[in-house]
C-alpha cells in the first residue's frame, strides 16, 4: 500500500511517563479493565467526514486545510487517494472502526444514477481496504443535509419529490453499509426541523419523518440488513429547532410511532450540551430506556453556543460517560466515534494524530477510572443507601402499586414528619476527585 503519511509511524503505547507526543500514554489496547480489553471496551472509530473531508471552513472564510494528496487530480482520483490515506491513518493510529456518509467517500454526480455509480466504485475500494487492514465499519449514513435540494429538510421536506430523493439515497446508503459489513446505520436529522412556524406544518412533517423511518425498517428487513438502526439527537443547528431534540424527545417520537423496537440512539456529547443537558444526562436517559447504542465522542465549548465538535479531552466527561457505559453493560454494536474536527489552524496531517491520540487517551483514562469506581462500588453503595427506604414495606407497596392516595394519607398521618437527609453532594464530588488523578 502506498504511504501518504510517510513521516508518521504506527502509534504505540509508551505509558504515562512518556514525553513522546506521538505515543499513547494510557490507551493500551490489550490492557484489561473489568476482565475485558481496552480495545473491546472502547471500540474507537474515526469519522471520515471531519477528519478527511474537513477543510476548516467557517462563516468568515473558506477552508484553510489543504491536503497534499488531493491536489492536481480529478475529484474521483482525489476521492480514491483520500480513502487510501484514511485507511493508512486508521492503521497507524490503531483504531478498529470507521464511519462515513455516502457523499463523504464519493462526490455527488450530476444525476442520482451517476452518484450511485460513483459510490459503488468507492465502496469496492473501501471493501478492499477493509479486508487489507482489518478495519471495520462501525456505521454508515446518508448525507441528507448538504445539497441545496435538502435546504427545507429531507423526509420532512414540504415537497414529496425531495422525500423520494432522500428515500432513494437512504436505500442505497443502507445497501452499501450492508456490503461493507457495517454494524450500525445512523439517522441524524440534518435539516429535519424548521426555521419558522409561519411556513411549516409541523404535524405533517413529523408524520412524514415517521413514515420515512418505517420505510427504512421495512427495507432493512427486505434485504436482511442486521446492523443496528440509530437516531442521533440534536436540538438545533442547522435548523433553529431540530425535531430529534434530545434523547427523551426521540424516545417519545419512537414510542408514538411504534418504532421503539427498531431504533436505539447514538448520543453525541456536543449535541447534549446544545440541548442544555450534560453528556452524561443524555447517556443515562438512553441507558435507562435500553436505547444506548453508540457515542459520537467530542465536546463543545462553554463559551460558544454551537456544535464546535472539538476532540474530547475533559476527564470528567470521559469518566462520567464510561461509568454509565460500563454499568449499562458496555457497547455491543456501537463504539466511540470521534465525530470531532481539528481546529481551523491545525492544518497538518500530524494534527489529526495529536487530536485522536488525545481523545483516545482521555477515554482510556476515563475507562480505567470508571472501572475502579464500579469495582469499589462506593458511589453505588451511596445511591443504594439513599434509596434504601424503597426496599422497606411501604416502599415496596408503592412500587408494586398496592396502595393509593388513601392508604398513603393514613400512613403519613400516623408516621408524622419524615425528616430530610443530606444529599452529600460535596462529599461525593470530593470522592470523585480521589479517583480522577
Ligand atoms: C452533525 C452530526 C453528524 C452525524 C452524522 O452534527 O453529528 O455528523 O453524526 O450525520
Ligand atoms: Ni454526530
Ligand atoms: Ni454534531
Amino acid at each position: 500500500m502506498r504511504e501518504f503519511l510517510k513521516t508518521l509511524k504506527k502509534i504505540r503505547h509508551e505509558g504515562p511517563d512518556s514525553k513522546n507526543p506521538l505515543a499513547f500514554k494510557h490507551y493500551n489496547p490489550n490492557e484489561k479493565a473489568l476482565g475485558k480489553s481496552m480495545a473491546d471496551h472502547l471500540r474507537f472509530a474515526v469519522c471520515f467526514w471531519h477528519s478527511f473531508k474537513g477543510t476548516g471552513v467557517d462563516p468568515f472564510g473558506p477552508g484553510t486545510i489543504i491536503r497534499a494528496w488531493e491536489q492536481g487530480v480529478d475529484e474521483m482520483k482525489a476521492a480514491e487517494r483520500t480513502l487510501r490515506v484514511a485507511f493508512e491513518f486508521f492503521t497507524k493510529l490503531g483504531v478498529r472502526f470507521w464511519c462515513f456518509h455516502d457523499r463523504d467517500i464519493a462526490p455527488e454526480g450530476q444525476t442520482l444514477a451517476e452518484s450511485n455509480k460513483r459510490l459503488d466504485h468507492m465502496v469496492a475500494l473501501a471493501k478492499k481496504l477493509q479486508s487489507d487492514t482489518g478495519v471495520k465499519l462501525l456505521w454508515g449514513t446518508a448525507n441528507l443535509f448538504a445539497n441545496r435540494r435538502y435546504m427545507s429538510g429531507a423526509s420532512t421536506n414540504p415537497d414529496p419529490r425531495v422525500f423520494a430523493y432522500a428515500a432513494a439515497q437512504v436505500k442505497k446508503a443502507m445497501e452499501v453499509t450492508q456490503e461493507l459489513g457495517g454494524q450500525g446505520y445512523v439517522f441524524w436529522g440534518g435539516r429535519e426541523g424548521y426555521e419558522t412556524l409561519l411556513n411549516t406544518n409541523m404535524k405533517r412533517e413529523l408524520d412524514h419523518m415517521a413514515r420515512f423511518l418505517r420505510m427504512a425498517v421495512d427495507y432493512r428487513k427486505a434485504i436482511g440488513f442486521k446492523g443496528q438502526f440509530m437516531i442521533e439527537p440534536k436540538p438545533k443547528e442547522p435548523t433553529k429547532h431540530q425535531y430529534d431534540f434530545d434523547a427523551a424527545a426521540c424516545h417519545a417520537f419512537l414510542l408514538k410511532n411504534d418504532l421503539a423496537g427498531d431504533f436505539k440512539l447514538n448520543i453525541e456529547a456536543n449535541h447534549a450540551t446544545l440541548a442544555t443537558h450534560t453528556f452524561h444526562h443524555e447517556l443515562q436517559y438512553a441507558a435507562d430506556n435500553a436505547l444506548l447504542a453508540s457515542i459520537d465522542a467530542n465536546r463543545g465549548d462553554l463559551l460558544l453556543g454551537w456544535d464546535t465538535d472539538q476532540f474530547p479531552v475533559d476527564l470528567y466527561d470521559t469518566v462520567y460517560a464510561m461509568y454509565i457505559v460500563l454499568r449499562a453493560g458496555g457497547f455491543k454494536t456501537g463504539g466511540l466515534n470521534f465525530d470531532a474536527k481539528v481546529r481551523r489552524q491545525s492544518i497538518d496531517p500530524e494534527d489529526l494524530f495529536h487530536a485522536h491520540i488525545g481523545g483516545m487517551d482521555a477515554f482510556a483514562r476515563g475507562l480505567k477510572i470508571a472501572a475502579k469506581m464500579v469495582k469499589d462500588g462506593r458511589f453505588q453503595a451511596f445511591v443504594d443507601q439513599r434509596y434504601a427506604g424503597w426496599s422497606g414495606a411501604m416502599g415496596q407497596k408503592i412500587e408494586k402499586g398496592r396502595v393509593g392516595l388513601k392508604e398513603l394519607e393514613a400512613y403519613a398521618l400516623k408516621q408524622g414528619e419524615p425528616g430530610p437527609r443530606s444529599g452529600r453532594q460535596e462529599l461525593l464530588e470530593n470522592m470523585l476527585n480521589e479517583y480522577i488523578r
